[in-house]
């Protein structure tokens, strides 16, 4: 039997990707200052961004690795940073192309780097507070993780009245195209390290923090999500609420950083290829999913071809 969709419109299947590695964090700027993050497994440069060892998702709520990313180690540079700093994380695929996935929540936590800097910190019984969750883009139908697989970046305010001090950012996407089966989400945490500045005095309230692992269950409804594939969309964030002292406009916030192509303050460029698992077929259910959210505005009797061809996909990854 060939699995081969009959229903897909020829124009469609043109521009889908063909593979692509999962991925990672290439590039943070900080109120349009570049900082580049380490290719996985790569020799490391100076970064202030925690290197992970594989491109492959973090898999289940209790992994250790769900804290700052797969074998993550301590970066050896702090950024300066402001209250109401704009930030920008720039995400690639393993093997240089665009971030593969393009369903699922893009969220941000913060935590203080107790009693050193962070440069020095094991985040392992950190405290993080949430401070942006970004989900459907208006319509229900389609992700902002769409913007970050179309090449864009994914925009973050800190807190405008956060206390001064050393602190992780731990910007975390979650890719849901397996979540319909339990265990299936896939987790790419990844951790910056930053000084604010200041004498502003907003703190999280110990409620209002969680540690990783510890803050998600696999069964959480935005983890284990059975009809993610349901338009219009229904999606409840895992993790505790976002902070009150939080941003208001951190998913729609235009800072005017330069893109990855053209910068200019950075140490080096990540150019080499990502090694580890990423790559082959697993992130070919991509394909579907980027025609799924397409289809996802025409009739429901369409979406379930490309339900049907998503699964045959997805079994196999
Ligand atoms: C932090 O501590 C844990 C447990 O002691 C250890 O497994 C891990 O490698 C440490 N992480 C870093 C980045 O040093
Ligand atoms: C930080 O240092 C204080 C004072 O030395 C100590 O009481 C506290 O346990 C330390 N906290 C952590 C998380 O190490
Ligand atoms: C934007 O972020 C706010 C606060 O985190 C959240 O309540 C809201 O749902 C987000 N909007 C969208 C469209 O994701
Ligand atoms: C953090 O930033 C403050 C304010 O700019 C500065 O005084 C302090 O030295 C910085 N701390 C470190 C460890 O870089
Ligand atoms: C993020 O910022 C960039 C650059 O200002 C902007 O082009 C893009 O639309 C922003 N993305 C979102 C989701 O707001
Ligand atoms: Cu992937």
């Amino acid at each position: 039997m060939s699995y081969r969709p009959y229903h897909l419109p020829l124009s469609l299947l043109v521009f889908l990707p063909l593979v692509s590695g999962h991925g990672y964090v290439a590039q943070v700027a900080i109120d349009g200052k570049d900082y580049y993050g380490n290719v996985p497994n790569a020799n490391p440069v100076p970064s202030i961004v925690r290197q992970i060892n594989d491109v492959a998702p973090v898999k289940g709520a209790d992994n250790p690795y769900l804290n700052c990313g797969q074998d993550a180690q301590l970066a050896s540079l702090v950024a300066d940073a402001n209250p109401a700093s704009q930030l920008q994380f720039w995400w690639k695929g393993g093997d240089g192309s665009n971030w593969p996935h393009n369903i699922g929540p893009i969220m941000t936590y913060m935590a203080q780097c107790v009693n050193t800097t962070c440069d020095q910190y094991n985040s392992t019984k950190a405290e993080w507070f949430k401070i942006e969750e970004t989900g459907l883009q208006p319509g229900d139908m389609v992700w902002y993780q769409q913007n970050i697989m179309n090449g864009g970046p994914s925009n973050v305010t800190l807190p405008p009245t956060l206390a001064p001090g050393q602190y992780l950012i731990r910007h975390e996407i979650i890719a849901l195209h397996l979540a319909t089966a339990m265990g299936g989400a896939e987790f790419y945490p990844s951790c910056t390290q930053v000084n604010i500045s200041g004498d502003q005095t907003g703190i999280a309230t110990a409620s209002a923090e969680v540690t990783f692992p510890g803050g998600y269950s696999d069964d959480d409804p935005g983890i284990y999500d059975p009809t993610v594939f349901d338009t219009p969309v229904q999606y409840t964030f895992p993790g505790p609420a976002v902070v009150s002292f939080a941003a208001t406009v951190s998913n729609t916030s235009s800072p005017t950083s330069s893109n990855p192509s053209s910068t200019t303050t950075s140490t080096s460029a990540p150019s080499s290829t990502a090694s580890g698992s990423g790559g082959g077929n697993q992130c070919r259910v991509t394909t579907a999913q980027a025609a799924f959210v397409v289809h996802a505005r025409h009739p429901r009797s369409v979406s379930r071809v490309m339900r049907r061809w998503w699964e045959i996909l997805a079994s196999s990854s």
